[in-house]
């Protein structure tokens, strides 16, 4: 991999109301009881009697906010969002003004740690020379017994998204050729349905939004995932635009709607081609686009008239003839227009498939590069580092996997070296199953980082069975959660005030700094330092046995990370600029595409993507049906406004919001099982089963049950005990593997007793 030429979409594809808040109340919980509630509330603000630090939320969020960090004495006292950002625009979500509490909570992860029998809750404290001792030594043990590292596989994935995090990867890379667990449970259908259509995936700036006249959001719910985004969609809205919001569930974001759909799960592609078909039968298809910046558009036209009509449609996905006639009509007559697919719309069989439809539907209005228009998905433009920490070599000779190598994650790991040996990569959305068949060697150690398999990965009770298989699991994280249980070793790890390093998104286009604010609590180290310190074991025991630095200055590997690309593309000139707030990208138009040149073979928009037919799929965006029921009820576990998976809700403070699950079932459904409000209930299919209250809502259909996915720290709750590894179509060709199909799930339902 050049790292000069390093730009993942092209090269590889991919603030005061808090300040009353916490005056008020919450910093007598700080340590040190700097302010009290009464003195505090009462004093006038004074900026100087802080010192300021800019930091990012490295969480994988839409948002990514630049955030203000206010520290007295060594400690932090609050924090805001960053009122440069005309995105983050001075303000947090409750999540992130929770950041204080996470920072200082007493449940962290204090000290190495070592289980004396995994899951018995025998915690004995380590030093960190003994803890990287044994883990060194086991290192060693499996390159004896198998002749390489194939044995130790890594399972890294969104906990910190923080570039110099990506020093995890690089740390097994300075090992050897290890096992990767690749791909993404996030968005990968999609990634491959937009590369197929454009050529890559490159989103319109979502600032643009506001010059939207008509705004379909199709499987998002920005209320709760992307709240800054909201004040867009508001402002397009007073200024005469109409918001159209398809969801199965009647969510915060369809409430804010001028119209809602409530579409059948997983049949969105139907929908979206019964528009198409009605764009054609009133002429209103834009013929310019369609003919001269697109390739396959007759083709398409006629599968159209052929196989699909309204009514066929409607009676698919659920929504009355009439209203596709009447929204398509509507959508089609102003410009621009805009959809907005969300990732949780993806996440089924069929996925990629319907991102196609939705995608071709939108390329018919001649919305592709338009400047509040656009099929807006995610962009990774504003990713161009050096992965500096990264890009590690193995040490010589080392013996690794010699099958084919291919795109292996969002990123590619592999570092400079390419000798015949690749690392194996084994696919992260079945990572129990891929435990339990790897074979010469076996899985036989498992670091986990930046990841809560036991919280986040499908099929729990067969993740139990893989894990129960591995001689030994080191996880580094910041709390006792689920995956530290049934791990070994534990590692404590920074938060984002305690380290280094520089975020960007992947839906706006910020570049933000992240300062260390406070030196690290307890024994915390940062993911480089404790790669540094586990070079420092390795080449102990056995010189040469590891690349990676045996030193590491978080902050001189942070400007490591920048490039004259990076300095260029956000018109700044030195890193340095980033401390007077964050920076946007210097966009010559805030659409993508729109000088119509695609990154597609053809060079065109391509309603026929032969690609796409080679990779296995259908050459146009033909229907697909989705995964059929396997039991009575649909079950869907999106997101939670007040976690963001298995992160935040563990938190006291944020207990205080939501303090319990619930599965959320329609009152009809609930009687005729005999279930009230309130109840506790039983939600079992063939890999397992949960126990929760149920509340009835007629926001979620008669065959239809919401359970949002959240880690408790007090209660045993787990959405992955019924949801399995059933594959999506799409996502292999960019992310080294396909995406889950997490809501084609089907369960039943009874009370507790
Ligand atoms: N049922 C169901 N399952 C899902 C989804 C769903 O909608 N429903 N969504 C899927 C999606 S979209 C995603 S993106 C994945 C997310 O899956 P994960 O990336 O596993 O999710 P998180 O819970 O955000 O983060 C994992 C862990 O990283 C830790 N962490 C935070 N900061 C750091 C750090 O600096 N260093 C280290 N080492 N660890 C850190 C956190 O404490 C947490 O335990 O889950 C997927 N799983
Ligand atoms: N508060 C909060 N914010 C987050 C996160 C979080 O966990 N909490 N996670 C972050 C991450 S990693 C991601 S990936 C994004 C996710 O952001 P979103 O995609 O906005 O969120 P999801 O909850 O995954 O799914 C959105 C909606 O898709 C709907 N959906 C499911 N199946 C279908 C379908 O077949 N058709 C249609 N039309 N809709 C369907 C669900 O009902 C849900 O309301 O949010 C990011 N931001
Ligand atoms: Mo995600």
């Amino acid at each position: 991999m050049n790292t000069n030429t390093f730009r993942c979409p092209a090269a590889m594809e991919r603030r005061g109301f808090l300040k009353g808040l916490l005056a008020a109340g919450a910093a007598a919980a700080l340590p040190g009881g700097l302010l009290t509630a009464r003195n505090a509330a009462a004093a006038p603000f004074d900026p100087d009697a802080y010192q300021v630090f800019r930091n990012a939320c490295p969480r994988n969020c839409y948002d990514t906010c630049s955030i203000k960090t206010y520290v007295r004495d060594g400690v932090v006292q609050f924090v805001e969002g960053a009122p440069e950002s005309t995105y983050t625009k001075g303000a947090l979500c409750v999540k992130g003004y929770s950041y204080p509490r996470r920072l200082y909570s007493p449940d962290r992860i204090k000290y190495p740690m070592i289980q004396e029998g995994r899951g018995s809750g025998n915690w004995r404290r380590l030093s960190w020379d003994e803890a990287m001792d044994r883990i060194a030594d086991k290192i060693l043990d499996l390159k004896q017994r198998d002749g390489s590292l194939l044995g130790l596989g890594l399972t890294k994935y969104s906990g910190n998204f923080g570039i110099t995090n990506y020093g995890v990867e690089g740390m097994m890379s300075s090992l050897g050729y290890t096992t990767r667990f690749v791909g993404t449970p996030c968005w990968p259908a999609g990634i491959d349905a937009q590369n197929y259509d454009l050529g890559d995936m490159w989103c319109n700036d979502p600032e643009d939004m506001v010059k939207a006249r008509y705004i379909i959001v199709w499987g998002a719910n920005p209320a709760w995932c992307s709240m800054h985004s909201m004040k867009y969609l508001y402002e397009a809205r007073e200024r005469g635009a109409k918001i159209v919001v398809i969801d199965p569930v009647f969510t915060q974001t369809a409430a804010k709607a001028d119209v809602y759909w409530r579409v059948k799960p997983g049949t969105d592609g139907a929908l979206a081609l019964g528009m198409a078909r009605h764009l054609l039968d009133k002429n209103l298809v834009d013929l310019d686009f369609a003919l001269n910046s697109a390739t396959g558009y007759l083709e398409f036209a006629a599968y159209l008239r052929q196989n699909v009509t309204v009514e066929w449609a409607s009676e698919i996905c659920g929504i009355p003839a009439d209203d596709i006639r009447s929204v398509t009509e509507e959508f089609a007559a102003v410009k621009p227009a805009t959809v907005w697919i969300g990732y949780g719309m993806q996440r089924h069989t069929n996925g990629g498939a319907m991102v196609r439809a939705i995608d071709a539907f939108v390329a018919m209005t001649g919305n592709i590069g338009v400047e509040g228009g656009g099929a807006r998905y995610g962009q990774m433009q504003t990713w161009g580092f050096n992965y500096h920490a990264m890009v590690q070599k193995q040490p010589e000779g080392s013996v690794g996997f010699s099958g084919a190598t291919g795109p292996k994650g969002e990123f590619d790991f592999a570092g400079e070296s390419n000798t015949a040996y690749s690392d194996r990569a084994l696919n992260i959305n079945k990572t129990a199953q891929e435990i339990l068949d790897a074979k010469d060697p076996e899985v036989k150690m498992l670091w986990v980082s930046c990841k809560n398999p036991f919280a986040q990965d499908f099929d729990r009770n067969k993740l139990e069975q893989a894990f129960a298989k591995l001689e030994m699991v080191v996880t580094v994280d910041q709390f006792f959660n689920e995956t530290v249980r049934h791990s070994d070793i534990v590692l404590p790890v920074t938060t984002l005030f305690e380290e280094w390093t520089v975020n960007v998104s992947y839906w706006h286009y910020w570049l933000s700094l992240n300062e260390q604010a406070i030196r690290p609590m307890h024994e915390a180290k940062s993911n480089i330092e404790i790669a540094a310190a586990l070079s420092r074991a390795m080449n102990q025991k056995s010189p040469g046995s590891c690349t990676f630095p045996q030193e590491v200055d978080g902050k001189e590997w942070m400007i490591q990370e920048f490039n004259k690309g990076i300095y260029d593309y956000f018109g700044i000139s030195s890193w340095e600029d980033l401390r007077n707030g964050p920076v946007k990208a210097k966009l010559s138009s805030s659409a993508s595409w729109n000088e119509r040149k695609f990154l597609t073979p053809s060079g065109k928009y391509e309603f026929r993507s032969d690609l796409c037919a080679q990779n296995g799929f259908k050459a146009l965006p033909e229907y697909v049906p989705v995964r059929e029921a396997t039991a009575p009820f649909r079950l869907l576990t999106p997101h939670v406004q007040f976690g963001l998976h298995s992160q935040f809700i563990n938190l006291d403070w944020m207990e205080n919001f939501y303090p319990e699950p619930f599965v959320y079932i329609h009152p009809e459904a609930a009687k005729a099982k005999g279930i009230g409000d309130l109840d506790r209930v039983r939600v079992s299919n063939s890999i397992g089963e949960v126990t929760l209250r149920a509340k009835l809502s007629t926001n979620v259909a008669r065959d239809c049950l919401v359970m949002y996915e959240a880690w408790f720290r007090k209660l045993a709750f787990n959405v992955q005990n019924v949801v399995d590894d059933c594959a999506a179509d799409m996502g292999a060709m960019k992310t080294g593997a396909p995406g889950v199909a997490i809501h084609d799930q089907f369960v039943d339902i009874a009370p507790a007793g």
